[in-house]
């Protein structure tokens, strides 16, 4: 058939590189300095001659969020891997979930990686997994890295997901009541508005919506809206703005951050951050 392929992903220092090597028996550098930018690298996963999974270059950015889900979210567009694997701190888990919720947006077959779970172990926590799959809607898998555990077993969701094009359960990440009724009504306005447009330049709608309500000429200009859409997609934003009171980016980071604290509330136990990775 024909061949299988992963995008990698992950926030900085969640083990993407130290998993890479444990899947393909490679010897990358593990732990890139801030500020040093690493090529891409592509590998075989054991066992599995049919696969190729990209480790993405680790960049370094001041900004907490934009830059891993830049990086990841071009590779993904452009290259269209079968499906992701992402992989998450699970010692700093609401940090690390905002990049998933990104991800999940993209609408690509993915599954969880539960990372650091020796360390969660090891500070007293743990974490309901199946409470989380329930909610997310993609397969998760604690692991260890560093320690090889797990790892069969997220390859062999990885696989099947891919091979299946199971895609995520969940993308949409609104709670449509309270405070985040405006964003819904506004993301669901534009993605009404730019459907045809996003199938034709083959971008995922809701994360096409997501983006436009928060400005961004990248995927603007990707869409190709004439000068009447443009007006009706200013309006719908500015309606927004003004019901919720924030500026659209704050609005859906907001978003985001509430659907990740009722996530965590719901299946953390015990958390405690790490000593080496909080930064
Ligand atoms: P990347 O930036 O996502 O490629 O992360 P790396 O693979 O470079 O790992 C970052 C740091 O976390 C390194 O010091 C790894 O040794 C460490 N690490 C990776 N996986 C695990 C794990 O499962 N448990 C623990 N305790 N540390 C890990
Ligand atoms: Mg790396
Ligand atoms: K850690």
């Amino acid at each position: 058939g024909e061949k299988l392929t992963f995008a990698l992903a992950g926030n900085q220092n969640s083990g993407k590189t130290t998993f890479f090597n444990r899947l393909t028996g490679a010897n990358q550098h593990v732990g890139n300095f801030p500020g040093v930018t690493v090529d891409r690298k592509d590998g075989v996963i054991k066992g599995h001659p049919n696969t190729l999974v990209t480790d993405l270059p680790g960049i370094y950015s001041m900004s907490p969020y934009s830059s891993e889900e830049i990086v990841t979210r071009e590779f993904i567009m452009h290259e269209k891997p079968k499906g992701i694997i992402n992989i998450v701190d699970a010692s700093n888990i609401e940090r690390n979930l905002y990049l998933t919720l990104q991800l999940m947006e993209l609408n690509v077959p993915m599954v969880l990686a539960l990372n650091m779970m020796d360390e969660v172990r090891e500070n007293g926590g743990s974490i309901l997994i199946n409470e989380m799959e329930e909610m997310l809607g993609v397969p998760v898998v604690p692991i260890s890295a560093a320690k090889n555990e797990g790892i069969d077993e997220i390859i062999e969701h990885a696989v099947h997901v891919a091979k299946y094009q199971e895609r995520p359960g969940r993308v949409d990440f609104c709670l449509p009541d309270g405070k985040g009724s405006a964003v819904h009504r506004c993301i669901h306005s534009i993605m009404h508005l730019i459907e045809d447009h996003a199938q034709r330049a083959e971008v995922p709608v809701r994360f096409a919506a997501t983006k436009l309500a928060e400005r961004d000429r990248l995927v603007l200009e990707k869409l190709n809206l004439d000068s009447n859409e443009e007006d009706i997609l200013e309006h719908i934003i500015l309606q927004m703005e003004k019901e919720r009171g924030l500026d659209p980016a704050a609005a859906i980071a907001d978003m985001r951050f509430d659907f990740i604290q009722k996530l965590c509330d719901a299946t953390v136990i015990k958390p405690k951050e790490s000593k080496e990775h909080v930064r």
